[in-house]
């Protein structure tokens, strides 16, 4: 198991998820970029979110709706929800991943 989101993911690496759903989790992003940065990650192992969309629709939609959930407990309302897509537009983990990002904090 080389894939370092599939460590986090199965709990090989611990870490604190501030969110779970039946087949995804959320997690802080390690090198944050915005005050809110936190990364919705699926459980099963797909490179990136053009072959998710391509294989397992179901868990597309959990994804989003995970991402939607993190980003209403931990943001003022105001996001960003991004897929970096291959390593040209700044993909570094080949295990899919939505960023959420916002410049405020829930109050
Ligand atoms: P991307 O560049 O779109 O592939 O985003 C990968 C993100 O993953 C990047 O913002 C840093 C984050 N990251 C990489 N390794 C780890 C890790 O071990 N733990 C956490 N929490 N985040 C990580």
């Amino acid at each position: 198991m080389d894939c370092i989101f599939c460590k986090i993911t199965s709990g090989v690496i611990p870490t604190n998820f501030v969110a779970e759903s039946e087949h995804a989790v959320a997690f802080r992003d390690i090198s944050p970029r915005q005050p809110v940065h936190l990364l919705v990650v699926p459980k099963k192992h797909y490179s990136d979110v053009a072959e998710l969309t391509d294989n397992d629709e179901n868990l597309l939609l959990e994804v989003l709706k995970l991402a939607r959930q993190v980003a209403a407990e931990n943001t003022d309302g105001s996001f960003r929800l991004t897929f970096n897509t291959g390593a040209s537009a700044g993909q570094t983990v080949f295990h899919v991943h939505a960023h959420v990002t916002a410049k405020a904090a829930r109050a």
